[in-house]
């Protein structure tokens, strides 16, 4: 079915078109007042600055960002619950949070400017993606401390659109609504989209049925292939949306209709790549770590956050008409490379090759174990219904192939599972991919 037309446009042309010259001074002035900002306010910053030997006067432009010291997921677990607050906690209108592998919740409180600002990120992310005044937006992100949620109810305001709360979970309620309301668009993590996709096939509801126009996703990584599959399966267009809860959650980067890079919501958050191992800033085009400075934000302000997210930075102008600095789809975090008999692997690059596959549905799950000293990887994916009544020869033959091509590009030969359809677990959120049993006991 053909997909529907959608007419994506610039929410903010003065920020996002912006002269990059005139953007540089911007982030300078805001960079400057922020330093001084976390000094006077948030000890643990002022602390990293003096143990460096930094003062507030040491930044004079946007070419001294990389003196400052960097913030880490371990800063909120240091300061947990409130200490990374630059305001008493009474001007503080929200909390959100999220888990992290330190065993503490990261903790981010909002004021009211910083809820202003996150909504005004999030109408340019919508915008982009091909919201307009009158749409209908089906929210499946859950609501809660996560951010996906309520980042994306406020902006439905301003854009003049109508806000349905659904949050995740219950997808036969999910498909009703798609069914009955005809939202024009939806919003929930990639993963979750394939399976409300597989539902609604399972359940015989066609895409005639629904209205969709466009899908704003993200919260985990995926891949190129996978959103074309989520655009051939639900007839519409996919944006990609990047964000994370210590900078404001949804809305620090969006996709355009004229590239697969996100553009960053640069005039808020400053990003720059670093080396994993030293820490160096990058130069344009080089992958490594990213790291942010939210430069506006009042209640928990950061400068040179490290996400860990791996990606790189593109600048120069979009043919979209944006002049913003562009990075990359984020294809994992250092976090979730496996190291697998010492060889770097992430769960996108094998992604990446079964999806080329018209024999496998894009459900997957890797194990790793250790059998003998070794590590063991093993892939489980599921068939098509089509090709699952096919013979066990033909399995057997796709697993190899799989395997073969899997080698051929992480250099490691992985043990493939075709599973029966609908077999594996799956997601009403972020999905859990990996399970790594070398490490438990
Ligand atoms: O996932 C915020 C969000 C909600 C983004 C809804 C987009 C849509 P956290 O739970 O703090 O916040 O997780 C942040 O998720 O550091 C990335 O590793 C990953 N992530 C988020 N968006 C993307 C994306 C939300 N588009 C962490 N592609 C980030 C790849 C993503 N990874």
């Amino acid at each position: 079915m053909a997909r529907r037309e959608i007419q994506t446009s610039i929410w903010n042309p003065d920020v996002e078109c912006m002269d990059p010259e005139a953007m540089r001074t911007l982030q300078g002035e805001r960079l400057i007042k922020c330093v001084h900002y976390m000094y006077e306010r948030v000890p643990y910053y002022a602390a990293k600055m003096k143990a460096a030997g930094i003062v507030p006067g040491d930044i004079r432009s946007i070419d001294d960002l990389p003196k400052l010291p960097f913030t880490d997921k371990f800063d909120f677990r240091d300061n947990y619950p409130f200490g990374t607050l630059a305001v008493p906690r009474e001007e503080i209108v929200r909390f959100h949070a999220s888990s992290g592998t330190t065993g503490r919740m990261k903790v981010v409180g909002y004021t009211r400017n910083d809820i202003a600002l996150w909504t005004e990120c999030m109408c340019r992310s919508m915008a982009r993606s091909g919201v307009e005044k009158g749409d209908m937006v089906h929210i499946a992100y859950g609501y809660g401390l996560f951010t996906g949620g309520l980042g994306a109810h406020y902006a439905c305001d301003p854009m003049g659109a109508t806000a349905i709360p659904v949050s995740g979970g219950n997808t036969p309620r999910q498909i009703q609504i798609l069914r009955e309301w005809k939202p024009s668009v939806i919003m929930c993590t990639p993963s979750y989209m394939l399976h409300i996709a597989d539902e609604m096939n399972a359940m015989g509801v066609g895409l005639d049925e629904i209205q969709l126009k466009t899908g704003i996703f993200g919260a985990e990584p995926w891949t190129k292939e996978m959103r074309d599959q989520i655009e051939e399966k639900m007839g519409i267009r996919a944006f990609d949306i990047y964000g994370l809860s210590e900078i404001c959650g949804p809305g620090v980067g969006c996709s355009c209709d004229k590239s697969d890079l996100i553009h960053l919501e640069v005039d808020h958050f400053i990003p720059e790549v670093v080396d994993a191992e030293t820490g160096a800033l990058l130069a344009e085009g080089e992958l490594g770590e990213l790291v942010f400075s939210s430069v506006t934000k009042e209640g928990t302000p950061l400068l040179r956050y490290n996400t860990h997210d791996l990606t790189r930075l593109f600048h120069g102008k979009c043919e979209c008409g944006r002049t913003t600095t562009r990075m990359e789809k984020v294809t994992g975090r250092a976090d979730d490379m496996l190291i697998i008999r010492g060889v770097n692997v992430f769960p996108t690059q094998i992604e990446a090759v079964m999806l080329t596959y018209c024999e496998v549905e894009p459900h997957y799950v890797i194990y790793v174990d250790r059998v003998n000293n070794l590590d063991r990887m093993t892939v489980k994916v599921e068939m098509t219904s089509a090709f699952f009544s096919d013979s066990i020869k033909d399995i057997e033959r796709i697993e190899k192939r799989l395997a073969d091509d899997i080698a051929s590009i992480t250099g490691i030969h992985a043990k493939i599972t075709l599973c029966e359809p609908r077999s594996l677990p799956r997601s009403e959120g972020k999905i859990k991919r990996v399970y790594d049993q070398r490490f438990t006991t």
